[in-house]
């Protein structure tokens, strides 16, 4: 097995669940009238085909016990006669119910819409995949987060930026002409987990995705995706106008700039119907932006969100936002831009805000803006490239770290103020919800670089769709569905997955450090990284050691970054006794004695991690293979090559920190600890050969 199929592989089921499933399953009613309604059909057939060796019969009525009836009220005169109640479920909702139909047992999947029916035959899947009972169901779903969204990051000559999956899996050169099958198992995977839009171009975007040769590709993938409910989006370059267009300026409160994207909306509305909208990074890292001509971002977006009202498009303003000139803590620029803009946006733009307020990091505090800008709708930006998190060879479960986010509280209107309650409207009554994933999807045959990493695009997109769930049964969903259903596989994996981002924290940056790695390509340990174009590009700039202690002082006495926070959260975190030592030194410079709840001092209780974030990795590598032979030998194999580069990269991590920071401790390693396997000099002459970074 190569990972082509995903968690939708459909091997046959554990051989004692196999009549029961095939009694249950027997019979297969659902119309084909539309593509969607045939999608939902087709993936039945061959799930069913897949899990239980044959293929129900299709039928036009229910003609014996275990029928699958599956359409809406006005597919399907039957599910229309079972007046199941499906008006509360919203338009991509669901319900799946044990259901008697004439004196004869089955079970019905309905939905107000075909892309409910179509979400519900996953759903009804995913119970044999995981082992579920099909007796006396009684399933209600709806999304909580109405826009669940892929962000690529993939440009137009095939280079993916932080993309470690291989090139992008758009073929630009050959579409629209030639799609590849790729694109439609794309779009079922997606669907599977309820993802419904796909920017299908880099933030840092070029102007010639908004031309007609281009648009006409996008067209075309469009199609392929409408039968899933995928829309399309775009991320469009603020400069466009004078690019693409022959005006002088891109000026968004200039009359000819503000016709041309009414007319470029109007041109690819003809071409894509149902176009999702614009993703714009603008004013960051170089990207042209309103504040070239002294206007906000504000005046952007909404000049944006007007070309497109008229079609029902969506913004998505990015508030990934750092100036050019030298901040006193880059952490602060995001608030500090956009909450003055709070209640400035039309009513179709999403303000997307990345979890935590530098970049992406192994850990960060959530992002100080949820829950500060009550009249704008914020939307979350989570990644699912592992671009500080070890590419494609690190076995990191994200899920974890997302739940982390999610539940975070803001309390900004009072205890209980989550993440997740700003994301899904709930905490503010937002009308426009969404939450976005950067891709890890690539040409690689397994499509994400690596076998675990298929697990946080499958986390992220259940997440989006119900952000109270657990990682756990996430894990254990997708393990079973990707591996096995044996009880003594599921356990031990999800196991591993549950403690591997705790891990990969400890061996990378313990303890609150952050933004450690390499420069520009952001692999492997760099905390001496000094100098360049600009201060927070650095490594010292974050944890600003010396001889005296480490970390960033974002209290009172610092940069005060706390003070962006709710009040009883300010407090916690800007208070050494309370804030949570997770996040110490992010927000804390403390001295290297400084006594840790461990008991340890500082110095002591960082070695002790890093050596944990590596103990960790061996575990997962001996758990790995004592699965030997319960998982088919080529996944095995190329899982166990990987936990052993990660085990090797822990090591240099841990040691090369360890090395570096003693400079300044100037403290001997704690009892037992064995020390760097190298001298510093050694792990700073290293290189990291090639990443694809940002193509810019
Ligand atoms: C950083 C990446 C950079 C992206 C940027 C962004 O290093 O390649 O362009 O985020 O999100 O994480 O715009």
């Amino acid at each position: 097995e190569d990972g082509y199929d995903l968690w939708l592989r459909y091997r046959p089921v554990q051989a004692e669940r196999t009549g029961d499933y095939r009694a249950q399953a027997a019979q297969l009613v659902a119309a084909a009238a539309t593509p969607t309604q045939a999608a939902a059909r087709d993936e039945l057939l061959r799930g069913l085909a897949g899990l239980l060796g044959t293929a129900p019969r299709l039928s036009e009525t229910v003609t014996r016990d275990g029928a699958v009836i599956v359409g809406t009220p006005s597919s399907s005169p039957l599910i229309a006669k079972l007046r199941l109640h499906t008006l509360a479920l919203g338009r991509e909702g669901y319900l799946i119910r044990s259901v008697s139909v004439e004196g004869r047992q089955a079970t019905a999947i309905a939905a107000n819409d075909d892309i409910g029916a179509l979400y519900g035959a996953f759903h009804f899947l995913r119970l044999l995949q995981t082992g579920q009972p099909l007796q006396n169901l009684d399933i209600r779903e709806s999304p909580r987060v109405k826009l669940r969204v892929l962000n690529h990051w993939d440009d137009l000559d095939g280079h993916v930026e932080r993309g470690y999956a291989g090139a992008s899996i758009w073929d630009w050169h050959k579409l629209p002409d030639w799609l590849d099958p790729r694109y439609a198992d794309y779009a079922r995977a997606n669907a599977s987990l309820g993802i419904n839009g796909t920017v299908l171009n880099n933030v840092n975007s070029k102007a010639l995705s908004l031309t007609p040769m281009y648009l006409e590709k996008a067209a075309a993938l469009a199609e392929v995706f409408r039968p899933y409910g995928i829309r399309v989006f775009l991320s469009a370059r603020f400069s466009a106008p004078i690019e693409i267009g022959g005006l002088e300026t891109a000026d968004p409160l200039d009359p000819e700039v503000k016709r041309w994207w009414r007319a470029k909306a109007g041109e690819i509305y003809r071409l894509i119907p149902d176009f999702g909208g614009f993703l714009v990074k603008a004013n960051s890292e170089g990207q042209p932006g309103p504040q070239d001509y002294g206007r906000s971002h504000a005046d952007g977006a909404n000049m944006l969100a007007d070309a497109l009202a008229p079609h029902g498009g969506t913004v998505m303003w990015r508030a990934f936002v750092y100036s050019h000139e030298e901040p006193d803590d880059r952490a602060k620029q995001a608030y500090s831009e956009f909450v003055p803009l709070d209640g400035k946006f039309r009513d179709n733009v999403m303000v997307q805000v990345k979890n935590g307020a530098i970049d992406f990091q192994p850990r960060e505090p959530f992002h100080p803006l949820f829950g500060a800008m009550p009249k704008t709708p914020l939307m979350m930006e989570f990644q699912i490239t592992k671009e500080y998190l070890g590419f494609a060879t690190h076995l990191v479960y994200l899920a974890p770290m997302y739940q982390e986010t999610l539940e975070a509280d803001t309390h900004r209107r009072g205890p209980g103020s989550t993440v997740a309650r700003v994301i899904d409207g709930s905490l503010h009554g937002y009308a426009l919800t969404g939450m976005a994933g950067v891709a890890n999807i690539g040409a690689d045959r397994n499509w994400s670089g690596s076998h675990f990493d298929q697990a946080n695009w499958y986390a992220y997109g259940r997440q989006a769709w119900n952000p109270s769930l657990e990682a756990r049964d996430i894990a254990e969903e997708w393990v079973r569905m990707t591996f096995s259903n044996e009880a003594d596989v599921v356990a031990p994996v999800v196991g591993m997955m549950m403690g591997s981002r705790e891990a990969a924290v400890d061996y990378m940056t313990p303890l609150g450090l952050h933004h450690l790695m390499g420069r520009g390509h952001h692999y492997g340990p760099a905390p001496w990284i000094e100098g360049g174009p600009r201060a927070d590009w650095t490594s010292v700039y974050y944890h600003r050691a010396t001889g005296e202690g480490i970390g960033f002082d974002r209290t009172a006495s610092g940069s005060n970054a706390v003070a962006q926070y709710a009040p009883p959260v300010a407090r916690r975190f800007g208070d050494l006794e309370q804030v949570p030592e997770q996040f110490l030194l992010w927000f804390h410079h403390v001295p290297w004695d400084y006594r840790t709840r461990s008991g340890r001092p500082l110095w002591d209780e960082l070695v002790h991690r890093y050596t944990r974030g590596v103990d960790y990795v061996r575990q997962m590598r001996e758990t790995w293979r004592g699965l030997d032979g319960r998982i088919d030998a080529q996944r095995h194999a190329q899982v166990a090559a990987f936990l052993a580069i990660q085990e090797k990269e822990a090591q240099w991590w841990r040691d090369a920190s360890i090395a570096y920071f003693q400079t300044f401790s100037g403290r001997p390693l704690p009892a037992g600890e064995a020390p760097p396997a190298h001298s510093l000099d050694y792990y700073r002459s290293l290189e990291f050969p090639y990443a694809p970074g940002d193509g810019r």
